[in-house]
């Protein structure tokens, strides 16, 4: 899977590429991720990226043009959907990474100041992200957030497929609390069953447990599930 990152900040990019899952799946070709800086599109002295909002306020707004160019020269040679990272988009789930994780190609684009001109938005997005309700500096991390999830969705990348099945959020619900040795801990030992070697009960007791930490800490989760 080819993945485009469009960014004012490439180098932000380099150590999270080789590092962990994403490495290994860069690494064994699995990925392949190319960042393209969009302040080479501007063409003034000052490799100017952003200016005023029309009808005033605070903040900058990044210019149409040199998106216009990066996203072209891009696309030139992909078709690819175009992906920005922006609060106003849609909230991303695990349901979305898994569509995602499916495609030949992505083309992210990483927003900064206070948003990106209108009209890109009208004319070359495909689709609008949003990894959380909170507002960060740029689009940076929520690419990342995007092409880790990504990664390790890809055949071969995680050796243990299961480990990914039973993840949080892959079923819409939270995942089981886990242990390994030492089967006694600062006086607090290992729930038995796990140790009875049981499969039924202990898929049974996971299973419990899961439902029971999604009731406490994500309610909204079980709304719309069969649970
Ligand atoms: C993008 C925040 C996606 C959350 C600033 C620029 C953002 C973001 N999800 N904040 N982009």
């Amino acid at each position: 899977m080819k993945i485009h990152v469009l960014t004012l900040f490439p180098d932000l990019f380099q150590n999270f590429l080789q590092e962990g899952t994403v490495g290994i799946a860069v690494k064994q070709g699995i990925i392949a991720v190319e960042t393209v800086n969009i302040r080479d599109f501007t063409h003034d002295r000052h490799r100017t990226a952003d200016d005023y909002p029309y009808g005033g306020g605070a903040g900058m707004v990044m210019k149409p043009e040199p998106l216009f160019e990066a996203i072209q020269s891009v696309k030139a040679d992909t078709p690819a959907p175009v992906v920005y990272l922006t609060p106003q988009g849609r909230l991303l789930n695990q349901k979305i990474m898994t569509e995602y994780s499916g495609m030949k190609s992505i083309i992210l684009l990483c927003g900064h100041y206070k948003e990106i001109d209108q009209r890109i938005r009208d004319t070359l997005i495909d689709d609008e992200l949003s990894i959380g309700d909170y507002v960060l500096s740029g689009g940076e991390i929520p690419a990342m957030v995007l092409i880790d999830g990504i990664a390790r969705l890809q055949d071969g990348v995680l050796n243990d497929i299961d480990s990914a099945l039973t993840d949080s959020h892959q079923q819409g619900i939270l995942g089981c609390p886990h242990y390994t040795r030492p089967a006694e801990f600062m006086g607090k030992k290992v729930p038995s069953v796990l140790l009875s070697g049981n499969h039924q009960k202990i898929e049974a007791w996971r299973r419990e447990k899961a439902l029971e930490l999604t009731r406490k800490n994500r309610p909204d989760l079980l709304k719309n599930s069969d649970e």
